[in-house]
């Protein structure tokens, strides 16, 4: 059972940002104090939304219309509110995501097709608007990104990940954007520095919410 108050934290930004590494290092920071901790990402997290990620990361570029690539990854992330997030969050434990919502709205909206507001009505509509209570946006420069992307041990890039470098650009505009408009439930962190610097400052600025 988790320790009184279930509490939502999102991690965001581009590939290679170091996102997993961080998840799993705020993961353990919890536990230590003795939160109980699920660990998540997006699109996935449950059987059956992990069956929707394998369709939209897999693949060549023109598989999936804009509209179709962004219903799935709200339908995707329907399956995991309504099966993982909520009831976490209702047995008070605290839920770290690799990734949400914030994500379709940078990447989803790129090309003008589809609003933030078109991504946020599919949020309403899938996940009962479902919000983190923080989101850090770790942002790195590009050389850097790409270095550890390189480097990480899963292989290549994914469907998305192997838009060109003007599409990851302009979702990191988009990131940035989003964290001017919501200070409240948005940090954007520099993750540039050595892992442990920035769990720390993650921990740091959500220690308002470890009450
Ligand atoms: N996507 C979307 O379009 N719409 C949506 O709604 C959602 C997602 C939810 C899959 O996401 C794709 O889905 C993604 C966006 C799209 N495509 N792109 N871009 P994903 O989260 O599964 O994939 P990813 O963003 O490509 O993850 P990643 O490359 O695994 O990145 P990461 O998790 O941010 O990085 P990491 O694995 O923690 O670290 C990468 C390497 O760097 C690794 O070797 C680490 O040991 C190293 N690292 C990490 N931190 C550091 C520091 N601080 N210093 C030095 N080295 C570090």
């Amino acid at each position: 059972m988790g320790r009184g108050v279930g509490r939502f934290i999102s991690l965001e930004g581009g590939e290679g940002a170091g996102k997993s590494t961080q998840a799993k290092a705020l993961a353990f920071a919890l536990e230590s104090k003795g939160f109980a901790v699920t660990l998540t990402r997006e699109p996935g997290g449950t059987t059956s939304a992990e069956i929707i990620r394998d369709l939209l990361l897999s693949g060549a570029e023109e598989k999936w219309h804009i509209r179709t690539e962004a219903l799935l990854f709200a339908a995707s992330r329907a399956e995991h509110c309504a099966k993982l997030i909520r009831p976490a969050l209702a047995r008070g434990e605290w839920v770290i995501s690799d990734r949400f919502v914030d994500s379709n709205r940078a990447y989803q909206t790129v090309n003008g097709e589809l609003t933030d507001d078109d991504i946020l009505d599919l949020h309403r509509i899938g996940s009962g608007n479902l919000m983190p209570d923080r989101t850090f946006i770790l942002d790195v420069p590009e050389e850097v990104s790409a270095k550890r992307a390189a480097a990480r041990d899963r292989g290549g890039s994914d469907r998305i990940g192997r838009r060109n470098s003007e599409y990851h650009r302009a979702v990191m505009t988009n990131f940035r954007k989003m964290a001017a408009n919501s200070r409240e439930r948005i940090k954007l962190i520099d993750a540039a520095q050595a892992p442990n610097v920035v769990t720390e400052t993650l921990m740091k600025n959500m220690s308002d919410l470890m009450v």
